[in-house]
């Protein structure tokens, strides 16, 4: 854990410096009230299958498009009649935001709100002896600060990640309250930047909740199987805070195996057990084992599925078996209320929907999705490819958002390792070919193989065209396990019946995703195999690019775009698009179109792919 340190005046805006992995430099003009030492956030691995305090539900909200809270909205002064004070706020007769949700879709007059947003909740503590409490927020886009009773507790950079903030210096016993400052303001540095093709949804979009553990604890831990050695699982756990020489023990009931190993000085602890008659995890046989990871007085018990993934040539090895992925891109949106996905029954619907089109795969783009998605996607059966938000253009030559595009993959990865439905690990999406951006994404590529060296690191690639052959030979390639691949043959290029003459030049022998493709269709909307936006046209897409993509020797897998149409302000075509992307297989009201059927078919068939 790395520790800031926070400078703040009354008068001046305070820069705050934050450690380098965790949250990079932002401004706050915070006047704390007892300034302190700060903590940075951390990550705790399987902080969902903690005993936790539920703080979710109606917090009070202030909207402030002019940053004029960060002066004192934290202290959650009340105004009461005959005050003399200048208070010029009330959190407690303010109206109120759900938690988890974005705000977007929850008042009219915030929809296209991009900015800074105060919450407020009460809660009642009793802190006890030898605990330590963290309040753990599932999601903040993007920038966000905490407060628990008026004094600073944390501060965090990205939309789509967990982090924990040690609150346990600021609680009290009795009523207490949180603090939050969440501000989704774009920016030219940040990680993804300026422009996407998604909505900027704001606010604590994830659960938030409190978590306490003993003073140490498991805060992170890594249980897989091993590649060369059968039944045998590996790994380790790490516990904060241990003394030297401390015990952790690891066990999985159902297959009587237990083994217990002693942390090092840096509180790690490696993991070797025999797990005879282990069931791998499959998409055909999702089999979850419970897992209990004890250190000390702390316990957490985990649901996890173990499995290998592998390349060989141009194989992707599931279980030591080549494996063809039938898969779908997915965006973390709800469906039918649109907004950010973050509830079982979003998982379960879009996923459901995935497993009905006949995948065993899914891209769950353009950033780490909720926790939710990656239980659901371990329970049923679904390979995730998982993606840090390096969208399009961002500032390669800045090394402060190379920090923060390695912090987000930090708790990316720091958060979901234990998910056997995760396969790939991918780096980017759609990036320029320049050297600054090659050189980033391969110091990104090979510190992800440092945080886990069992997963694929894959990104997916633009493709560049001469004549009618699609050429894959983006330098990016060889920092890659298995590449990714996006192309519109037959929406942004050509006519659908294009596909059936272009040919494809992959110049890489490894494991080849067509990560995208697809047409847009209004659900509904019918007419002739080429005309634009009909359910026809977009089927015509699908029926051309199955044959195509058979003619791709090095072709493992594909994931078109998209599941669900889903919100984006770069698309007002009136009538049609009216703010949605609309390549989704299903509309965002859950009306399948013909692709949808096309597709299916393919993918019940397995005409499309290599046979396994
Ligand atoms: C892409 C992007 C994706 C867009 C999609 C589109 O290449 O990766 O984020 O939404 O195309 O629909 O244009």
């Amino acid at each position: 854990m790395k520790h800031l340190l926070a400078r703040s005046s009354a008068i001046l805006p305070a820069r705050i410096v934050l450690s380098a992995v965790t949250v990079v430099a932002l401004t706050v003009h915070a006047a704390s009230a007892q300034p302190a030492p700060v903590k940075a956030p951390i990550v705790i691995t399987g902080a969902d299958r903690r005993p936790a305090a539920s703080l979710d539900g109606d917090w009070a909200s202030i909207v402030d498009p002019y940053s004029n809270g960060f002066s004192g909205y934290f202290r959650n002064q009340k105004f009461h009649a005959g005050d003399t004070r200048p208070i010029e706020y009330d959190f407690s007769t303010s109206q109120t935001l759900k938690v988890p949700g974005d705000w977007n879709m929850q008042r009219e007059s915030l929809f296209y709100y991009e900015g800074p947003m105060w919450y407020e909740r009460d809660f009642t503590y009793q802190p006890k002896e030898h605990t330590r409490i963290f309040l753990h927020i599932g999601a903040a886009n993007y920038r966000s600060y905490f407060w628990v009773n008026a004094q600073k507790v944390c501060e965090h950079e990205g939309g789509f990640t967990s982090f924990n903030c040690d609150v346990t210096a600021a609680v009290h016993a009795g009523a207490n309250f949180v603090v939050a400052a969440v501000d989704n303001t774009r920016l030219a540095d940040g990680v993804p930047t300026l422009k996407t093709d998604w909505w900027n949804y704001g606010g604590l979009t994830r659960s938030v909740s409190l978590i306490e553990v003993p003073d140490a604890f498991t805060d992170q831990y890594d249980l897989h199987l091993s590649r060369r050695e059968a039944d045998q699982i590996e790994g380790w756990v790490h516990v904060m805070g241990a003394q030297p020489g401390a015990k952790v023990e690891v066990e999985i009931p159902e297959l009587g195996a237990k083994t217990s190993a002693v942390a090092g000085g840096d509180g790690r602890a490696a993991i070797a057990m025999a797990a005879p008659g282990l069931e791998r995890w499959s998409p055909e046989t999702p089999k979850l084992y419970k897992v209990i990871v004890r250190a000390g007085p702390d316990s957490i018990e985990d649901l996890i599925g173990f499995r290998t993934v592998e390349t060989r040539g141009t194989e992707i090895l599931l279980n030591g078996k080549p494996i063809f992925l039938r898969g779908i891109s997915i965006h973390g949106e709800a469906p039918y209320r649109t907004g950010r996905a973050n509830t079982d029954k979003d998982a379960e619907t879009l996923l459901g929907w995935a497993k009905e089109l006949g995948c065993n795969f899914v891209r769950l783009a353009h950033y780490p999705h909720d926790e939710t998605m990656l239980r659901a996607a371990d329970r049923m059966g679904l390979l995730v490819w998982s993606e840090n938000p390096v969208y399009w253009a961002i500032k390669w030559e800045d090394p402060k958002v190379l920090a923060k595009a390695q912090s987000e993959l930090d708790e990316e990865i720091g958060t979901s390792r234990n998910h056997a439905a995760i396969i790939l690990w991918s780096m980017a999406n759609e990036t320029p070919n320049n050297e600054a951006r090659t050189r980033f994404i391969e110091t990104e590529a090979n510190h992800a193989r440092e945080l886990d060296p069992t997963r694929l690191i894959t990104a997916a690639l633009l493709v560049r065209a001469e004549g009618h052959t699609k050429i894959v030979d983006d330098p990016l390639g060889k920092a890659l396990d298995v590449i990714g691949a996006n192309e519109y043959v037959g929406w942004y290029e050509q006519t659908p019946e294009g596909a059936d003459t272009t040919e494809w030049r992959v110049d890489y022998q490894k494991p080849v995703i067509m990560s995208e493709l697809g047409a847009g269709a209004k659900a509904g909307l019918h007419g002739g195999d080429n005309d634009r936006w009909t359910e026809e046209y977009q089927a015509n897409v699908y029926r051309h690019q199955l044959g195509m993509l058979n003619r791709i020797p090095q072709l493992r897998g594909m994931s078109p775009w998209v599941l669900v149409d889903f919100r984006s302000p770069l698309r007002n075509l009136p009538g049609i698009q009216d703010g949605f992307n609309r390549k989704g297989l299903i509309s965002d009201q859950g009306q399948k179109k013909l692709a949808f059927f096309i597709l299916q078919k393919a993918y019940k068939d397995k005409t499309v792919g290599k046979p396994e």
